[in-house]
């Protein structure tokens, strides 16, 4: 079954983090095969909750986009460079390809074998390479051992008695000889300790000549076969890492689709070898495959943005999107399943769809979906509650049993953690860019008990506010600094703001750290002031 990815926004914070489980285990109960996954490091909060809960932490999807394996190319088409190329021939034949990956042992891809290169050896009247094995040539010549002295034959084919051969070569231990039936010919041939002698038209030979040909240890094979027959079955029975072509690299399954088609723009190929990370080959991709792909399958949780969201989204595809903030910014060529409603936290209404279902989450879902309304309500506090909320985790509460306002103390004391951070890792930690006409805004925003622990370092705060601004190229940059015991916001911004933020908030002179009382909603008090001044 196709796996279905389910995530929250960039910067995850506890709400997008849960509501992207609990919605993956609600989903896969309907024996779907959905994937929680995180668009970022989670921060302290969501940590103490997923460990809380003893709940593993999600994997990191670094994007969307398509890679060849999205692509419907033939897997598990090669073979082994110990194959020979009458083996390939049938190979061919039977799975309708005209092009086959050739491997190790082990799987390693070593390079490519085309139908052009296979008959180039074929039509060749003088290609007389042979490197197979004895018992490859034994099978293919439908022939009979008289004497075996090796399992590998690797030198040049020498025709003896027919038609064109130069009798004046000399033989040596690199030929292979195939002759007719003449055992003068024969004996020339063991005198001169050749490899292997093939001899075409016979039964059987004197006691005489096989013991001359044990004192040497010259091998022979006799076969009933013509001669054309031999000939060509001998270059037939040569092992594929003789004739591979190794020079044609292969293609990594991971390989983005866009920078794939670059290079089949550039080389044109009808066939590429397909490998893993590790160099093992998976199959044969042919250029007619290119337009069967298959998009990723998405499901968003607590966003709907593009620029919050995967990157690559535009090359998935959206199956469902859950999410309580405003919608926009997001077009589709199908329908979407979309669910948004006007509460606190997404795990509000995806408690109200196990509810619709008469599915009761289990304790350590139950518990995440709590940590995950109180987390964005701020236990009640931000303006974006709603009965609906405090409803859910009062359940919740009792089906995890765990009291929401002893949870709350302590997970806040979490969220309000920045031991061993940076100042640029706590204004990024939980972080919203966006655009409102002209204008490229950032506002990060932190939640804190005791407002001296980012206030003593005020002017290093502003010193990183304004280097980010303007490598970014932001026009407005906020680091909003909540105090969730007093229900007060603290703003630090960007110089260059500093006017068009009077402006908003309708302050008539504004310094680093102004206040905004009663504000502790960024998305419900912050933003609609933005839009509504710079829209
Ligand atoms: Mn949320």
């Amino acid at each position: 079954m196709d796996k279905i990815y389910i995530f929250g926004h960039k910067n995850p914070d506890t709400d997008s983090v849960t509501s992207a489980i609990s919605l993956s285990y609600l989903r896969n109960l309907d024996h779907k095969n959905t994937v929680p996954m995180i668009l970022g490091e989670i921060n302290n909060e969501t940590k103490f909750v997923l460990d809380y809960f003893k709940v593993p932490k999600p994997k990191y999807l670094n994007d969307v986009k398509l890679q060849v394996k999205d692509l419907n190319y033939q897997k598990d088409c090669f073979l082994c460079e110990d194959n020979t190329l009458d083996e390939l021939y049938r190979y061919m034949e039977d799975n309708g390809v005209s092009a086959v990956p050739v491997c190790s042992k082990q799987h390693k891809y070593r390079g490519i074998i085309t139908l052009k290169e296979l008959i180039k050896i074929v039509i060749d009247p003088h290609y007389s390479e042979l490197y197979s094995s004895y018992q490859n040539i034994l099978d293919l010549v439908r022939g009979v051992e008289v004497t075996k002295f090796l399992d590998e034959v690797k030198g040049t084919i020498k025709y003896f008695n027919v038609k064109g051969y130069d009798g004046d070569s000399i033989l040596s231990n690199k030929d292979i000889l195939l002759v007719g039936n003449d055992i003068s010919k024969v004996q020339e041939g063991i005198k001169n300790k050749v490899q292997l002698i093939i001899m075409v038209g016979r039964r059987n030979l004197d006691k005489s000549v096989i013991t001359h040909a044990k004192r040497n240890k010259v091998s022979i094979i006799l076969t009933m076969q013509d001669t054309i027959f031999v000939s060509r079955k001998l270059v037939l029975s040569n092992y594929l890492k003789g004739v591979v072509n190794t020079k044609r690299e292969s293609i990594d399954e991971n390989t983005y689709l866009n920078d794939f088609l670059v290079h089949f723009n550039k080389y044109k190929h009808h066939n590429y070898p397909i490998v893993d990370r590790k160099g093992k080959v998976l199959g044969l991709l042919s250029s007619q495959d290119i337009n069967d792909r298959k998009k990723k399958q998405v499901i968003l949780v607590d966003h709907n943005e593009i620029d919050q969201s995967v990157d690559g989204l535009e090359e998935a595809k959206i199956l469902e999107i859950v999410d309580h903030h405003k919608v926009g910014g997001i077009n589709s060529s199908e329908p979407i399943n979309i669910r948004n409603m006007a509460v606190g936290s997404t795990n509000t209404i995806l408690y109200e769809m196990y509810k619709e279902l008469k599915i009761n989450p289990p304790h350590d879902i139950a518990g995440l979906m709590m940590a995950g309304i109180i987390s964005d309500t701020l236990l009640f506090h931000s303006p974006t509650t709603t009965e609906l909320d405090k409803e859910a985790v009062n359940e919740l509460s009792i089906i995890c049993k765990v009291d929401p306002k002893e949870f709350s103390k302590k997970m806040f004391l979490q969220a309000a953690s920045i031991e061993g951070k940076t100042i640029e890792e706590i204004i990024y930690n939980d972080f919203k860019a966006f655009n409102i006409n002209k204008y490229k805004i950032g506002i990060g925003q932190m939640t804190v008990i005791d407002l001296n622990d980012v206030m003593k370092n005020r002017v290093r705060y502003i010193k990183t506010i304004d280097k980010l601004a303007k490598d970014n190229d932001y026009d407005i940059f906020m680091f909003c600094v909540t105090d969730i015991i007093n229900n007060n916001t603290y703003v630090l911004y960007n110089e260059a703001a500093k006017n068009v933020l009077e402006t908003v908030f309708e302050i008539n002179h504004i310094d680093q750290g102004f206040c905004l009382r009663g504000v502790v909603s960024r998305k419900k008090q912050i933003i609609p002031l933005l839009m509504d001044e710079l829209n």
